[in-house]
Formats: structure tokens, C-alpha cells, sequence
């Protein structure tokens, strides 16, 4: 019996839903509905941004880190994500989007990424502060995404999340160094506390009542925590760690709610957030016209990588005759 294209289009959807159903990855090769690729292309390509773009304000400090050992650690990390970038890059062009369109996307102002890498990296603390609370905030939620319906994308988070613990350790390491040090010190880290705690809590995207996304990323289990849970666990975590290094919570209307098991918090400056992700942050025009410069400045990579390719074809050619 011949089966009609009706009857193979139903088969298709039902196969996509029994894998969602049960926790089973989609693949590359597997058919999936056009939204699900589209929003997929969507958020890995804005994560892979994230990733290349947040190596500015870190990278911004590699030359003035206060010691050989802080250099070669802080050089470590800003290689690693650029190697987070990559993987995210090859995920999304499984999808089949070319990374030359995914960067045109980016430099046009067209595709997001993370509004934190938007406000400037101004003193040593703040490098420990992004160690400790970006990348804290980004294991929170890239832990979750390693169960992500999409093969590509969730082994990839496996693998970034082994060395996102590395890199919130160091920050907090730089943070112990500077809050038990000398007074200037411990002032350095409460300054730099003070500054990325809000703008890690953003990180986290609006709240849930008011994300576009997550409905529909739910459903398709592309998305395995809500917004709003995976900022609650963040805000629960960082409460001891705070502690422990004795500094002030930025928060004053930080309290514990017995009921709920949780700590209740002050509101996130949701102007704020919308005026960075929007472009009009401290640095995005700056974030843009560096990642722009760092591409025209490699243009004559790819040449030379183009034309080593076409000669070689060339010579393929004429052995095969
Ligand atoms: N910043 O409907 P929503 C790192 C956008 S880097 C900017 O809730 P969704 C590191 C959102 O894209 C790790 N934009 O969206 C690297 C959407 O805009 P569009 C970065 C934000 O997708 C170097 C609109 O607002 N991690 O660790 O359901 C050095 C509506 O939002 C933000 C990831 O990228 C924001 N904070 O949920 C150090 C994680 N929040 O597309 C460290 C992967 C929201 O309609 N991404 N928007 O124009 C995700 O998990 C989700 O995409 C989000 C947002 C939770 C971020």
C-alpha cells in the first residue's frame, strides 16, 4: 500500500512527539517541526554569541591580571570560551544555518546574546565577580540544558558545563584573595559584588509570565526549567557564598520565606534589562565594533584558506583527469 504524503507527514509528527514524550534525543537527520528548528536556531546561535562576545570584558584584563599564575589561568579561561562558541557554532549549523549568517545576525544587531557581557569589566574584582556569578549563573542554567530535547546541543552542554565549574571556582577564588585581604581589597570585591549581582540575576531572561519563548521551548522540552525556577535556585546558592566571604548581599529586601523554602528577593530593574537587550547598554556598541574589527582583521584568513582549498580541488581534478 502506497502511503500518502498526509498519512507520512502524520507518521513523522507522531515519531517527533514519541521522542519527546520520552526523553529521547532529536537528531540532526531526524525530521522535526519548523518551529522547533527555528527556535533552536534561535537560542543556540544567541548562546554561541554569548559565549565569543563574553571573552571581552574578561579578555580585557589578561595583560593586567597581578600575577603570572592569575594570567595563565585567566588566558585558560578566555580560550575555553572560545572553545564554547565553537561547539555551539557546529550544534546550530546542524540545523543547517551557515555561521556566516549566524554572524551577520549578530553584527547587524538582529541576534541577541547575553545582556552582562553589555557592562564593563573595571577592576580585578570584577574578573573574580564574573567567574563567580556569570559563570554561576550560566551553570544554573546550562546544567538544565544538558537535558535538552536536541542531541547536538545537549551533548554539547555536557561538555561545557565540566568546565564551567573550573571557571566559577576561579572567580570565587579571586574573591576570597580580595575579600580577606586588605581593607582596599575587601572594598574592590564588594564594589564588583555590587555591580554583577543584578546583571547575573537578568541573565537569567524576564520572568516567566512575561517570556515570549517559553511555552512554546517548554513543550519541546528545549527548555528544561522555567526562568523564573532556574533564577530562584541561583539567588538560594549564592546566599552562603556571600556569606562566606563576608561581604553585604546587594539585595536589602533579601529575606527567607520559611513557607516556600526559598529566599523571597528585591525586583530585578526590568528598564534596565530591556534598555541593554535592546542595544543601549554601557558597552554593546563597543562589544560590536570589536567583534567587527576582530573579523575584518582575519578576513585574509579565510582567503588564504579559500584559495588553499580551490588549489588543492584544482590539483584533485587533474590527477582524477
Ligand atoms: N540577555 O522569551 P525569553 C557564559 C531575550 S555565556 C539577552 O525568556 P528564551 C559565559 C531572548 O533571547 C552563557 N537577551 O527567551 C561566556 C528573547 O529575545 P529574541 C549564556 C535575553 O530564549 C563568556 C527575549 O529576550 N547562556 O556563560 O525562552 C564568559 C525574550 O526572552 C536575555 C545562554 O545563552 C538576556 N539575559 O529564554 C563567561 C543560555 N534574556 O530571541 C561566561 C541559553 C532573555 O526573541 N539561553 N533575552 O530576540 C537560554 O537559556 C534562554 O535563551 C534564555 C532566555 C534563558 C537566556
Amino acid at each position: 500500500m502506497v502511503e500518502n504524503t498526509t498519512e507520512i507527514a502524520d507518521k513523522q509528527q507522531d515519531l517527533f512527539q514519541h521522542k519527546i514524550n520520552n526523553n529521547q534525543n532529536i537528531e540532526p537527520n531526524n525530521w522535526m517541526p519548523e518551529r522547533y528548528r527555528k527556535s533552536l536556531i534561535r537560542q543556540i546561535s544567541q548562546h554561541a554569541h554569548s559565549e565569543i562576545i563574553g571573552m571581552q570584558p574578561e579578555g580585557n584584563w589578561i595583560t593586567r591580571a597581578p600575577t603570572l599564575h592569575r594570567k595563565i589561568i585567566l588566558l585558560a579561561k578566555v580560550q575555553d570560551e572560545a572553545g564554547h562558541g565553537l561547539y555551539l557554532y557546529g550544534a546550530a549549523e546542524t540545523l543547517g544555518v551557515s555561521r556566516t549568517d549566524m554572524i551577520v545576525d549578530l553584527l547587524s544587531g538582529k541576534a541577541k546574546y547575553a545582556s552582562i557581557f553589555n557592562y564593563p569589566s573595571q577592576t580585578w574584582g570584577d574578573i573574580g565577580a564574573i567567574g563567580w556569578l556569570v559563570d554561576g549563573a550560566a551553570i544554573c542554567n546550562q546544567v538544565s540544558l544538558q537535558r535538552t530535547s536536541y542531541g547536538p546541543y545537549s551533548r554539547g552542554m555536557i561538555r561545557i558545563c565540566k568546565e564551567e565549574s573550573f571557571h566559577q571556582r576561579q572567580g570565587y577564588k579571586i574573591m576570597i584573595a580580595l575579600a580577606k585581604g586588605s581593607n582596599e581589597q575587601k572594598q574592590m570585591a564588594q564594589d564588583s559584588l555590587n555591580r554583577f549581582y543584578w546583571p547575573a540575576l537578568m541573565m537569567f531572561g524576564p520572568h516567566d509570565g512575561e517570556s515570549a519563548h517559553s511555552a512554546f521551548s517548554m513543550r519541546y522540552k528545549i527548555k528544561r526549567e522555567s526562568n523564573d525556577d532556574l533564577r530562584q535556585k541561583f539567588i538560594d546558592q549564592t546566599v552562603p557564598q556571600i556569606e562566606y566571604l563576608g561581604l553585604k548581599h546587594p539585595d536589602k529586601d533579601l529575606q527567607w520565606n520559611d513557607e516556600r523554602g526559598h529566599y523571597d528577593s528585591g525586583e530585578i530593574d526590568w528598564n534596565e534589562f530591556h534598555n541593554v537587550i535592546n542595544g543601549n547598554g554601557y558597552c554593546n556598541r563597543q562589544r560590536l565594533a570589536h567583534h567587527q574589527q576582530a573579523h575584518d582583521a582575519g578576513a585574509w584568513v579565510k582567503e588564504a584558506q579559500h584559495a588553499y582549498h580551490q588549489k588543492q580541488m584544482k590539483r584533485e581534478y587533474a590527477v582524477a583527469g
